[in-house]
């Protein structure tokens, strides 16, 4: 088993935390860095594996590639059970869906999308727009703000058990300091808590 990654990109590190989170052990994967910045993944034999031209891919070892980070977690969770981190009963997994889905499109995505349009990392491969950038850093904001509301009745950004929703969040926030966005110990003093304990968690060291 490969894994195509990148290890300073978020989405890549929300697979490494999620496996962690199993208790796999990394090592027994194979890990093969692209270099995303010089435009390794957009090389044609990369897009064999990914047309979508992105990390992480997890190549299986009867060749199937598994690309966008959802579907590898969703793998691991199958053949890994416990602990649950997609939940277990329908209502459990619909919610952690949700949330994940929330975390996804409303921080990870703004957050991106704020690094990409106000550094310019990929003008290689992208028109830039900085006023987009700088919305998108806004709308990632509004989220620390939500969030910090949320976690008042909320142990955890699922509710009451730790998830991959935690996963893409905390990974969202940690990728944010890159374009010096930072919780703020005045607004966010309950995020700060939550992110503490998330980010004490082994898994999210590896
Ligand atoms: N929807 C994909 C997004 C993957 C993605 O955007 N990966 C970034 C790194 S975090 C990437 O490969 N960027 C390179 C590029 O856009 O050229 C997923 O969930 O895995």
């Amino acid at each position: 088993m490969k894994l195509y990654e990148f290890e300073r990109a978020p989405n890549p590190r929300r697979v490494r935390f999620f496996i962690a989170e199993k208790g796999i052990d990394l090592a027994s994967i194979e890990r093969i860095q692209i270099d995303i910045g010089g435009g390794e993944n957009r090389a044609a034999e990369f897009r064999q594996m990914n047309p979508m031209g992105t990390v992480p891919v997890l190549e299986l070892d009867d060749g199937t590639a598994l690309s966008e980070t959802m579907a590898i977690c969703r793998y691991f969770e199958g053949n890994h059970p416990e602990p649950a981190l997609l939940g277990q009963s329908v209502i459990e997994q619909a919610t952690i869906e949700m949330w994940n889905r929330r975390m996804e499109f409303n921080l990870l995505l703004p957050v991106a999308m704020a690094f990409r349009h106000t550094t310019g990392h990929f003008s290689d491969r992208e028109n830039v727009f900085p006023d987009y950038g700088s919305d998108c850093g806004q709308s990632a904001q509004r989220m620390f703000d939500f969030l910090n509301d949320h976690l008042a009745d909320n142990d955890y950004i699922a509710g009451r058990q730790f998830s991959v929703a935690d996963i893409t969040a905390v990974v969202s926030i940690d990728f944010a300091r890159v374009i010096k966005m930072r919780l703020d110990p005045d607004k966010h003093a309950r995020l700060i808590d939550w992110h503490e304990r998330i980010s004490a968690r082994p898994a999210a060291s590896v």
